[in-house]
């Protein structure tokens, strides 16, 4: 079949991204035996007429779009990211009778919701390596995609919740058709893992990629990075989870890394618990430059209402260990959630203070994700209706703070 493959986000908020996920979805469509042309509209100035362009010269048989952000999180100024990958639905089914299929970090969070915003006639909630190529095997041989893992239609759910590969070693690891960027701020993402055990009781990842750590060998991570250093390219960025957990993998990654040739740099997320500094000195010495600290309070009583496995001195003891060994640390507060008061704000900020961090990131107001213990707490507090679908983007931020707190950010920073 001839598929065209479109990574729909335009979106340069925080970094700029590249497809990864729609690379390996790729990879495993060339793989199946597919001709597929893959069209990021990043870069586009008009994305409009890049799809128009690239549906006229290719005539697709059927189009996969990649949707990776839903909003931006932004409290104050919410920005609903669909719009415009409507457009982009909009566009194919005005261009061509090609089924469309979504899929991605983001559309996996509201699969039935987002699937009927956006007008497109199937999706796929998880993993898209296994599943995309099998669905197109079935729409060539005219068979019904229904009961394929994760994969929904307008007609109904599916019989698998999510698509999950139990193991990710036998999962392509890259594309060519994905284009490092070469700016000054870009990091080529790598992932060693998926799924995530931590449970914080606002995070939508659970729903994405499942609580089950699946993992990829260290040697096949660094023989994809050690390929693309000798390409040039030497900045990378951890998009797992958490790197730390489970901390073994993460010290073979550390190892093989060190070893080399030539070197690179890397950033990724770490969850600050448990971390030694035996691991810290393995990070440094592996080339990783910057770490990002998601602890979002320093107040021991909200980290328990967040379900957080750390307290802030284990905050302050992987701050230091990271600053001893040269490590960048970007933190991060997320303010307002269920329990915060006015007190628990300056407890917060004076501790993320005192951490004397590289960089320091604030948000106010959490952004409620459908399944999760905050929307429970949402609904229970009459913040949103319980049958508020959410995608459109909504918050919880705790009585009584506003407008004080968004004064006090501000002017503490
Ligand atoms: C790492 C990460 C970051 C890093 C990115 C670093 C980098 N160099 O790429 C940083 C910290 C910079 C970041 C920033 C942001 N992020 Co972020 N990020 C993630 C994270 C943890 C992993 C994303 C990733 O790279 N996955 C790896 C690839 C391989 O997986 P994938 O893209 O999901 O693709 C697979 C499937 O989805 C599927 N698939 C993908 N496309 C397609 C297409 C088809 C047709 C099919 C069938 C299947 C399919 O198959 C792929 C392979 O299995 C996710 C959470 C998560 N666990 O997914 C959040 C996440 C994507 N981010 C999110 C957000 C909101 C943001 C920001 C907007 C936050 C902000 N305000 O700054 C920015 C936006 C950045 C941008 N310019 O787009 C949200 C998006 C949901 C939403 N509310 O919109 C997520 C889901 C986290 C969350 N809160 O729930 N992010």
């Amino acid at each position: 079949m001839k598929v065209l493959l479109i990574s729909a986000n335009t979106e340069r908020v925080s970094m700029v991204t590249m497809p990864l996920g729609l690379g390996l979805v790729c990879a495993a469509t060339r793989s199946a035996g597919h001709d597929v042309r893959f069209l990021d509209l990043l870069p586009e100035a008009d994305p409009r007429a890049a799809v128009r362009r690239a549906i006229e010269a290719f005539a697709p048989d059927a189009i996969g779009i990649s949707v990776r952000n839903i909003d931006d999180q932004s409290e104050q100024n919410p920005r609903f990211l669909l719009e415009p990958v409507r457009d982009v639905v909009g566009e194919c089914r005005a261009r061509s009778t090609a089924p469309i299929v979504v899929g991605g970090a983001g559309y996996s969070i509201f699969p039935r919701e987002a699937l009927a915003f956006l007008g497109a006639d199937i999706g796929v909630a998880g993993d898209g390596e296994a599943v995309f190529p099998a669905l197109l095997e079935r729409l060539e041989a005219g068979r019904s995609v229904a009961g394929l893992p994760g994969v929904h239609t307008r007609d109904g759910g599916p019989a698998v919740a999510r698509a999950q590969a139990p193991h990710l070693d036998a999962l392509p690891l890259w594309d060519d058709a994905l284009v490092p960027p070469t700016g000054p701020d870009e990091w080529v993402p790598v992932q060693s893992r998926r799924g995530c055990p931590n449970d914080c009781s606002y995070c939508s990842t659970a729903r994405i990629q499942g609580r089950t750590i699946r993992r990829r060998s260290p040697r096949q991570v660094v023989d994809l990075i050690g390929r693309l250093a000798r390409a040039g390219i030497d900045r990378f960025y951890f998009v797992d989870n958490s790197f730390n957990i489970p901390e073994r993998h993460a010290l073979e990654l550390c190892e093989a890394l060190a070893a080399l040739e030539p070197r690179v740099t890397w950033r990724c997320i770490l969850y600050p618990e448990r971390v030694r500094e035996r691991f810290v000195r393995a990070m440094a010495a592996a080339g990783c430059v910057e770490v990002s600290l998601g602890f979002e309070s320093g107040a021991p009583r909200i980290l328990r209402e967040m379900n957080k496995r750390f307290t802030p001195d284990d905050v302050r003891r992987t701050s230091d260990l990271l600053a001893a060994h040269g490590i960048r640390r970007r933190g991060f507060l997320l303010l307002g959630g269920p329990g915060e008061t006015r007190a628990s704000v300056e407890e917060s900020l004076a501790f993320a203070q005192s951490l004397g961090l590289d960089d320091l990131r604030i948000t106010i107001g959490i952004r409620i994700y459908p399944g999760t213990p905050l929307a429970k707490r949402a609904v229970a507090d009459g913040v949103i209706a319980s049958e508020d679908d959410l995608l459109h983007p909504a918050f919880y931020l705790a009585p009584g703070l506003e407008p004080w707190i968004h004064q006090r950010v501000l002017a503490g920073s």
